[in-house]
């Protein structure tokens, strides 16, 4: 079990543009294996490889309450969107204890290619399509808190300078 170190907002590698995946290959599959274990480990419905620093178009999701229904999208792209937006809370791994509400699609299609390589066509409304559009926002170098004021943006930003710096602070103390 490999656990993944996840990229915290503010750092500039979550704004990479992520390139598609070349080949549905063994390397490709042990990076599925592993942000899947480092999404179950970090309590996440969702994960992109840009999280991982990984820039190449991959996500991996399981909104299921079981946590028994792994998706996999490789080079995901979206079909249809509804004209329909619905707006709800939404976190992210990359800016822990941050909710906040943004405005998606509430219905999507998606075509993308699976953990074998097959094409897969996704229809999603709810949490999934509300994940799958957060998750293909970090695959172009989008986080969440950009559909935030500047204000609240410059807040977040500031917060999580400062937690990481004290985090910095207590693991020299504890060395
Ligand atoms: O970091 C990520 O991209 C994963 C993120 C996915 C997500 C959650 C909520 C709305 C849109 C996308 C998370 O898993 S955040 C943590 C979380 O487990 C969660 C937060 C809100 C609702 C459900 C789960
Ligand atoms: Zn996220």
């Amino acid at each position: 079990m490999a656990q993944l170190s996840i990229l915290r907002y503010p750092d500039a590698r979550l704004h990479k543009v992520a390139k598609p995946v070349q080949a549905v290959d063994a390397r490709i599959r042990a990076l599925i294996t592993d942000m899947f274990d480092t999404m179950y480990e970090a309590k996440g419905i969702g994960l992109a490889a840009t999280q991982v620093d990984v820039h190449e178009r991959l996500i991996v999701i399981d909104v299921s309450e079981e946590r028994d229904a792994p998706m996999v999208l490789i080079n995901p792209e979206i079909l249809w969107s509804s004209e329909e937006m619905l707006k709800g809370d939404e976190g992210c791994l990359s800016v822990p204890g941050i909710y906040d509400g943004v405005e998606r699609a509430a219905r999507i299609k998606v075509r993308a290619l699976d953990a074998e390589g097959r094409s897969r066509e996704i229809e999603a409304d709810e949490l999934l399509a509300v994940c799958i559009q957060h998750e293909m926002d970090h695959l172009m170098g989008k986080v969440f808190v950009q559909y935030l004021s500047p204000l609240k943006q410059n807040r977040i930003k500031t917060k999580l300078l400062k937690q990481d710096k004290q985090e910095k602070q207590d693991r020299r103390e504890n060395a």
